[in-house]
């Protein structure tokens, strides 16, 4: 039974990392070498700065097994956000007698006279969209963030002190930009080329460059699929600029900070190289990019980009780094599309450092994507974030191990690194 003991190890290792602020007395790095062919492979943990006796207590301490993380209920600790996951294993064959989306796989034109996302045609606001050929960045018409906003914090009630401390508002100020993806109305990212990807690759980097020097938050996004609420099935995503930081950006900023103060290094840089060494929870890879279901994935085939290196910004990636960028998304959405068999419905976003900031100020942030697809056992049965998971914490049956397990199945090809 030698997998257990290695996953103990694994699972310790990272706790370590995440406790240490805690009163854990040290960080340990560990690797395992496997043999792929044999099934019955070998493994080697080898434990630096901490030994396996530390392991053991700190095991009993947390009160966990590492054969719980594959068939018991347990909890998982999300580092960048400092939520923990119930995850549920036991539960994951149970029947399902709910609700079932229709999915939609009308063929569509190449060109839609209808679509206000095509070139040429004519928006709600009454503008036209230019004859694009590649991509195209347009201001929302419907902001949910405008310009010009007086500035301020304000109480609406202040007849009594309570009152400011509960009925709080602030100001902010924003842009919402749209960026159609192709000038195809019937592709998805996932059927552009490399190339085209490439290019949409860019137009993130030079958005987040340009709003950069106007507010604090430049958030790319993109919502796919009717049941992501998504409303025009033309390729696009969007971009939302706020001179605040949103709350997700928050809570990863405060906890990425405090990682690196007791670290000496970025939470998701050491997260990386982690998980470079461990084949469980990668998905695609390649020379600079990592794709892996994390540790505390919430969403059931939830994915985290993150590149090899120190990147803060999409900006600061090489053009060599953006190539290789698009090689993976290009793989990694055709995995997506090939688990049910039909265009996979998330959301997805990047998270880079806040503006403005000089490198020793935001240099616990590193640059990750997000990718935050709901659907659970087929193209029609999704999961929904309700009961408990509102009220208590997010929970999940299949583990991310399982996850990644049947997204690599699926992949166009398979990425194990074997140190
Ligand atoms: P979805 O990504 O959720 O489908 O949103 C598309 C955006 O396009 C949405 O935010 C905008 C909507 O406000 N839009 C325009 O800016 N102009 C239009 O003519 C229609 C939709
Ligand atoms: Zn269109």
């Amino acid at each position: 039974m030698v997998q257990p003991v290695i996953m103990d190890l694994a699972y310790q290792a990272f706790r370590i990392d995440v406790k240490a602020g805690e009163g854990a007395s040290g960080r340990c790095e560990w690797r395992e070498l496997r043999n792929h062919e044999n099934a019955d492979y070998t493994s080697e943990a080898v434990v630096k700065r901490a030994d396996v006796g530390e392991l053991t207590s700190n095991l009993e301490r947390w009160g966990i097994a590492g054969s719980q993380l594959v068939d018991r209920p347990h909890r998982r600790y999300n580092p960048l956000t400092g939520e923990w996951v119930l995850v549920s294993p036991q539960r994951a064959k149970r029947p399902w007698q709910g609700q079932v989306e229709q999915p939609s796989l009308d063929a569509r034109p190449s060109y839609d006279p209808g679509c206000y996302l095509c070139p040429g045609n004519q928006r709600a606001n009454g503008e036209c969209n230019p004859a694009y050929a590649s991509t195209h960045v347009f201001v929302n018409d419907f902001s949910a963030l405008l310009p010009d906003s007086p500035t301020g914090e304000s109480a609406p009630l202040q007849k009594a002190e309570l009152a400011s401390a509960l009925l709080r508002a602030e100001s902010v100020n924003g842009v919402c930009r749209v960026v159609c993806f192709s000038p195809r109305h019937d592709l998805t990212l996932a059927e552009l080329s490399e190339v085209e990807i490439r290019q949409v690759i860019d137009v993130w980097a030079s958005q987040t460059e340009e709003l950069g020097q106007r507010y604090r938050w430049i958030q790319i996004f993109e919502n796919k699929g009717e049941v992501m609420g998504c409303s025009n099935p033309h390729p696009h995503g969007q971009i939302w600029a706020a001179d605040v930081l949103p709350n997700e950006a928050r809570k990863e900023d405060a906890r990425q900070a405090s990682y690196l103060a007791q670290h000496s290094s970025p939470l998701l840089v050491d997260y990386a190289n982690l998980e470079a060494t461990l084949p469980e929870r990668i998905v695609v890879a390649n020379e600079r990019w990592l794709a892996v279901v994390p540790f505390w994935a919430i969403w059931p085939f939830e994915t985290l980009i993150l590149p090899r290196r120190h990147v803060l910004r999409l900006p600061d990636l090489g053009d060599a780094e953006r190539q290789d960028l698009a090689d993976l998304l290009k793989r990694l959405l055709a995995t997506y599309d090939n688990l049910f068999g039909v265009p996979f419905p998330y959301s997805m976003g990047w998270h880079g450092a806040p503006f403005p900031g000089d490198y020793s100020s935001v240099a616990h942030w590193q640059l990750h994507a997000h990718y935050y697809p709901p659907l659970l056992r087929s193209a029609t049965v999704r999961k929904f974030m309700v009961g408990y998971e509102m009220l208590g914490e997010a929970q999940r049956d299949l583990t991310a191990e399982q996850a990644a397990e049947r997204l690599r199945r699926v992949a166009s090809a398979l990425y194990l690194d074997a140190n």
